[in-house]
């Protein structure tokens, strides 16, 4: 028969250790006629793929499953035995003296960090066929995720530099089949962002086999008998990835102190990240998550002490789905709810992590960066015994935090703000209202977008600046408020130090509807007034002082779409288009001193055609 055929062949221990495990079902039926040969090798290479490429192989997928999969069907809970509290925290109110000091910190120690980007996640909740990196974090600028990522690091390394001359921030990558070569191409296609390529490493996860019932029978594929159903393994698998790799030592001989790991879409993330570093070093933490107010139900964890009935306690993330049943068997009958002050009295995990190298590489020699699994089966009834589709095991980054021993420093660093450091770019437009509807942020593409004008305009408000109200607008059956379309790059500003150095805020007036794009190293504004549209673009070594200008045109619209005319993915999932009828452009892509407008008395004969920008023009 075939699975005679299979145990005799190259995979047989393989094949056995299978049939061992009651997965016959693999192998039993093939026709025998032969033909089927090259199909049956291609299922066994699967096989064998996945058995490497799992800590314990197969044999300890599927017995994990098992065992995983029975808890889930009696309903155990996963936090048997332990009793939730709000844990304590440092909380930080955005661009507050303690914030800005813990900022200058994190910059100081800026030389030693490393930074880990889990972006294996295809966004299908998104509704978005790309990658989620390539997707613009605002229309204005029209800049990437990883554009914007790799300059904020860029940004912090030009500030570490002043500590420790040519260091060099290192970026790693996770990446799966599903965004692995499309993350490849967008480095190379823009010259990694500005970064050196030895700087960028990806890293790829593998997926695992999923799982048709309560046995862990692995399911093979309806459309193609001979290719096993195989999924993410989750955001987890980074830990593991970055030790087997060498990564990890790698870095730590090139002296990391300390690893900052984050997501695929919060365009904000680089705001806190910074001072959260800070934090990290002021108070010698292991791990220290950030974290924002979070709403009761959103779909974010929450950040809470465990305490178990033999004395253990652990600081953790407890995820969306868990929070509410273990706080209705235990401190809190109502379940999952916002206090008086309108949010859950747990912060919410944004899985932004800042791990301590020393004490991370040493658990990761411990466990080899195996994280804790679970199963989140969708039952087809209550029976529980049938599934609604095949499942898998999956882990989680934030659940590093269980790894630890119960003498490791576990903090957690809150935003105050939401919206200072966080609006992740996740759920495709229906959701996104089911979400409001439900009370909760919508976590849109919308949202993401129009979140940063919000912060940036709020931002430079608190510097001084007179910034124009919002419009009430509706994309996408979402209502929100389309704040002045304020972008710079981290080039220009990363630290709130840095920004108040190169504005002030006093000497700027953005007018209501109003568009400003700064993108630039050494550009200064003083006295700026912008009613229309502006875009500043310079060279890194020109220096720009904007003192005295006034920009007075038709700028640009952000208008809803209409459902009858073509548009692009990234606009349909945002809900808008945006029409440019006027931009003032001021470009300067040669080094030199430029004032604009320029100053008679400053300006010399032989020195005036430096000082004009290249073009000037309103289109
Ligand atoms: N990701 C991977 O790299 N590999 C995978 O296999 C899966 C995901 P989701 P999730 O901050 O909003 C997390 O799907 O998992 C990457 C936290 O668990 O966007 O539902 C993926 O590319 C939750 O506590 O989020 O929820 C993306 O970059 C809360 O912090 C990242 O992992 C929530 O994020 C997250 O994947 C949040």
């Amino acid at each position: 028969s075939n699975v005679e055929g299979a145990l005799k062949g190259k995979h047989g221990k393989l094949v056995s250790d299978l049939l061992a495990l009651d997965q016959r079902h693999l192998f039993d039926g093939w026709p025998d006629d032969g033909a089927h040969e090259a199909s049956g090798h291609q299922l066994l290479q699967q096989l064998q793929h996945l058995d490497a490429n799992y800590n314990g192989g197969l044999k300890a997928y599927i017995t994990n499953a098992k065992k995983l999969l029975q808890d889930a069907q009696a309903g155990a809970n996963a936090f048997q035995g332990f009793t939730p509290e709000v844990p304590k925290g440092k909380k930080l109110t955005y661009a507050s003296e303690k914030f800005e000091a813990y900022e200058q910190q994190g910059v100081k120690a800026a030389h030693g960090a490393a930074f880990v980007l889990v972006a294996g996640g295809l966004g299908e909740r998104l509704g978005y066929s790309g990658i989620k990196l390539a997707l613009p974090v605002d229309s204005a600028r029209g800049a990437c995720f990883l554009q914007v990522y790799t300059e904020s690091i860029l940004a912090l390394q030009q500030l570490a530099q002043q500590q420790k001359p040519g260091c060099l921030l290192p970026l790693a990558i996770m990446t799966s089949d599903d965004t692995h070569q499309r993350t490849a191409d967008l480095l190379a296609e823009h010259n990694h962002f500005g970064a050196e390529p030895s700087q960028i490493t990806l890293i790829k996860q593998e997926k695992v086999a999923c799982l048709v019932d309560n046995e862990a029978h692995l399911a093979l594929d309806p459309s193609d008998r001979f290719k096993l159903l195989t999924k993410p393994h989750g955001h987890g698998d980074v830990h593991s990835l970055l030790h087997s790799s060498g990564l990890l030592q790698r870095w730590r001989s090139q002296g990391v102190s300390h690893i900052c790991f984050f997501q695929d879409t919060n365009g904000l993330v680089f705001r806190a990240l910074p001072a959260a570093l800070g934090v990290s070093v002021a108070h010698d933490f292991d791990l220290n998550s950030l974290a924002v107010p979070r709403k009761a139900k959103e779909a974010i964890g929450g950040i809470a002490r465990l305490t178990h009935r033999d004395g253990r306690s652990m600081t953790v993330n407890v995820e969306y789905n868990q929070l509410d049943p273990l706080l209705r068997a235990t401190t809190h009958p109502d379940g999952d709810t916002n206090d008086s002050s309108g949010f859950s009295p747990f912060p919410g995990n944004i899985n932004q992590l800042v791990v301590k190298a020393d004490s991370y590489a040493q658990q990761l020699e411990r466990t080899g960066g195996l994280i804790a699994e679970f199963v989140n089966p969708k039952y087809a009834d209550s029976s529980r015994s049938k599934f609604k589709s095949p499942t898998r095991l999956e882990c989680m980054m934030q659940d590093y935090a269980k790894e630890l021993p119960s003498e490791a420093r576990t903090g957690f660093t809150v935003i105050k703000e939401v919206w200072a450091a966080y609006s992740p770019v996740k759920n495709a437009p229906e959701d996104a209202r089911a979400k409001v509807a439900a009370g909760s942020p919508s976590h849109s593409a919308t949202t993401g977008e129009l979140d940063i004008y919000h912060a940036n305009c709020r931002t430079l408000q608190q510097l001084g600046a007179q910034v124009g109200e919002p419009d009430q607008c509706n994309f996408n059956g979402l209502d929100v408020e389309l704040w002045p379309r304020i972008s710079w790059s981290p080039t220009f500003a990363l630290t709130l130090a840095q920004l108040k150095s190169k504005m002030d805020g006093e000497g700027l007036v953005i007018s209501k509807g109003a568009s400003l794009v700064i993108e630039g190293a050494d550009v200064h504004i003083r006295n700026l007034r912008v009613d229309g549209a502006l875009r500043i673009k310079s060279h890194a070594r020109a220096h720009v002082l904007i003192d005295g200008l006034t920009v007075s045109n038709g700028g640009w619209n952000w208008r809803a779409l209409n459902p009858d005319k073509p548009a692009k993915e990234e606009e349909w999932i945002r809900g808008f288009k945006v029409c440019r009828k006027d931009t003032e452009e001021l470009t300067y892509s040669e080094p030199g001193d430029y004032v604009v407008p320029p100053k008679a008395t400053r300006i010399q004969d032989n020195k005036a055609k430096q000082h004009a920008p290249e073009q000037a023009v309103q289109s």
